[in-house]
C-alpha cells in the first residue's frame, strides 16, 4: 500500500427520514452522538487513523451543519496536500441535485481527475464502529479485484436494510451474489440465522471507479445507487471481492468492540447505541487512545456537580456529561448530556440523551427521551413520563416508548 496514493470519499448525503426529528434541520451524518460527537466522525477518524490525508465529504441535504461541522473541526494543515473538504452538489450535469450515491461520485468526478489516486476508498457517514482501512486495501491490491466490499455479519431478520453478500465458495475472496436490501433472504449455511451484510464501505482501483460511475450514469434504468446499481454490476463481471471485518485488528481494540458496527439511522438504535456507551463496561469503547474518535474542540469551562440553596448534591452515575455542563441538586442516570447543559434543582433525568445546550427547569423529570438542541423544559414539566400527553404536545414517541423532543422546543 505504500507505494499507492489513496483517496478517500465520504458519502455524507443521507437524509436520515428514519431518525426524524433529529434530521429535520441536519443531515443524518451530522446527528450529535455520545455527548461531543457528530455521527460522521466515526467514518473520519477510521480514515485518519488509517493514514487517509485527502478526503472530500459529499453533501446533499441540510448540509449547512455538516459543512460547518467538517470546517470547523476536521482542518488537516494543509501543508503536504492534506485536506478534507465538504463538496456540495455540484449540479454540473444540468440543474438537478445528486440523484444517488454514485450519482454523487459522478458529479465530483473532476476530484479524482485532479488528484489522480490509485485507489479510492467510499465510505459511508451513519455508522458507529473502528476498523482500519489500510488491512482493507491490502487485501483489495492482493486479490486483484477491481471493487472490494466491507462486510460483517448480521442477524437475518435485519436482512431488508442491508447489501445481502453471496461468497464465491471456489474463491472465498469474491462476491458471487449480491442483493440490495432483499425480502426473501436465506441465513448463511454454518449460521442460518445471519446474513453476510456489505458495511456500505468499499475500495476501488481508481480507474475501474471512474469508469463505473460514467458507464452507470449514462444508463436509464439505474438509481445511480452504489449499493443497488454499481456494486451489483461488479459482481455480474465477476470483478467484486470482500473484505470481512473479522480480518481487521485495530490497535487498542479490546476483545469486547473489536467487531462493534452499529447502524444508528433509527431512534431505537440510537438510543440503545448510546445506553451501551454510559454502561460501566460498553462494548463500544471511546477510551481507545490507540485509535481515538477525534471531533470538535470544544472552548468551553469543565462539568461541574454542584449542591443547591437546600443543600441537596448534584450527581450522575452510569452517565456522559459533556463540558460546559452544570448539575445542580440534581439527579442523572444513565444518560448522556451534551454540551452547555443546565440541569436544576431537584430535577430529574433517567435513561435518556440529551443534546446541547439544554436547560431543564427545577423538579423537571426526564425518562426514556431523547431532546435535541436547545430544548427548554420548565420547572416541574415532564417528558417520557405521560406518552399521551407527549403525543398531544407533538412529540414522536417509538412503539418501544421513547419519546423525542425536537431542537429548540419550549416545554411547559
Ligand atoms: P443505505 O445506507 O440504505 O445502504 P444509502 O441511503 O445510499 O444506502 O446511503 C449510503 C451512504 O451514502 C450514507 O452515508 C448516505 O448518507 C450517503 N448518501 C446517500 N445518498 C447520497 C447522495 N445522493 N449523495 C451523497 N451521499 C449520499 C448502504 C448500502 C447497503 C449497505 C448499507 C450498510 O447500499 O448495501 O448494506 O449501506 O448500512
Amino acid at each position: 500500500m505504500a507505494s499507492k496514493k489513496i483517496f478517500g470519499i465520504v458519502l455524507a448525503g443521507g437524509e436520515g427520514k428514519r431518525l426524524m426529528p433529529l434530521t429535520a434541520d441536519r443531515a443524518k451524518p451530522a446527528v450529535p452522538f455520545g455527548g461531543g460527537y457528530r455521527l460522521i466522525d466515526f467514518a473520519l477518524s477510521n480514515l485518519v487513523n488509517s493514514g487517509l490525508r485527502q478526503i472530500v465529504v459529499l453533501t446533499q441535504y441540510k448540509s449547512h451543519s455538516l459543512d460547518r461541522h467538517v470546517s470547523q473541526t476536521w482542518r488537516l494543515s494543509g501543508l503536504l496536500g492534506s485536506y478534507i473538504a465538504s463538496v456540495p452538489a455540484q449540479q454540473r450535469l444540468g440543474k438537478r441535485w445528486f440523484a444517488g450515491s454514485a450519482d454523487a461520485i459522478l458529479q465530483s468526478l473532476n476530484l479524482l481527475r485532479d488528484e489522480k489516486p490509485d485507489i479510492v476508498v467510499v465510505v459511508g457517514a451513519d455508522h458507529v464502529y473502528r476498523m482500519d482501512f489500510t488491512q482493507m486495501i491490502d487485501a483489495h491490491i492482493a486479490s486483484g479485484a477491481g471493487a472490494t466490499v466491507a462486510a460483517i455479519r448480521q442477524p437475518l431478520s435485519l436482512a431488508d436494510q442491508f447489501g445481502v453478500i453471496q461468497i464465491d465458495e471456489q474463491n472465498p475472496d469474491r462476491i458471487a451474489a449480491f442483493l440490495e436490501k432483499p425480502k426473501d433472504a436465506v441465513g448463511l449455511a454454518d449460521s442460518p440465522d445471519e446474513i453476510l451484510a456489505s458495511m456500505g464501505n468499499y475500495v476501488f482501483d481508481a480507474d475501474v471507479l471512474i469508469e463505473a460511475v460514467r458507464r452507470d450514469g449514462e444508463r436509464s434504468d439505474s438509481n445511480h445507487d452504489m449499493g443497488g446499481d454499481i456494486i451489483p454490476d461488479f459482481v455480474k463481471r465477476g470483478e467484486a471481492g470482500v473484505y470481512d471485518l473479522n480480518r481487521n485488528h485495530v490497535p487498542g481494540s479490546t476483545d469486547r468492540d473489536k467487531f462493534y458496527w452499529r447502524d444508528v439511522g433509527t431512534i431505537e438504535s440510537f438510543f440503545d447505541a448510546h445506553q451501551d456507551l454510559v454502561s460501566a463496561l460498553p462494548v463500544f469503547n471511546l477510551y481507545n487512545r490507540e485509535w481515538p474518535i477525534f471531533s470538535q474542540q470544544l472552548n468551553s469551562p469543565p462539568a461541574k456537580f454542584v449542591r443547591d440553596a437546600n443543600n441537596n448534591v448534584g450527581t450522575a452515575i452510569d452517565s456522559i456529561v459533556s463540558l460546559g455542563c452544570v448539575v445542580q441538586g440534581s439527579h442523572i442516570e444513565r444518560s448522556v448530556l451534551g454540551p452547555w447543559s443546565m440541569i436544576e434543582s431537584g430535577a430529574k433525568i433517567v435513561n435518556s440523551v440529551v443534546f446541547e445546550r439544554a436547560h431543564i427547569g427545577a423538579g423537571a423529570t426526564i425518562s426514556m427521551a431523547i431532546l435535541d438542541k436547545d430544548v427548554v423544559v420548565a420547572p416541574g414539566a415532564t417528558v417520557g413520563v405521560d406518552h399521551d400527553l407527549d403525543r398531544t404536545r407533538g412529540f414522536t414517541v417509538t412503539d418501544s416508548g421513547i419519546t423525542v423532543v425536537g431542537k429548540g422546543v419550549r416545554v411547559d
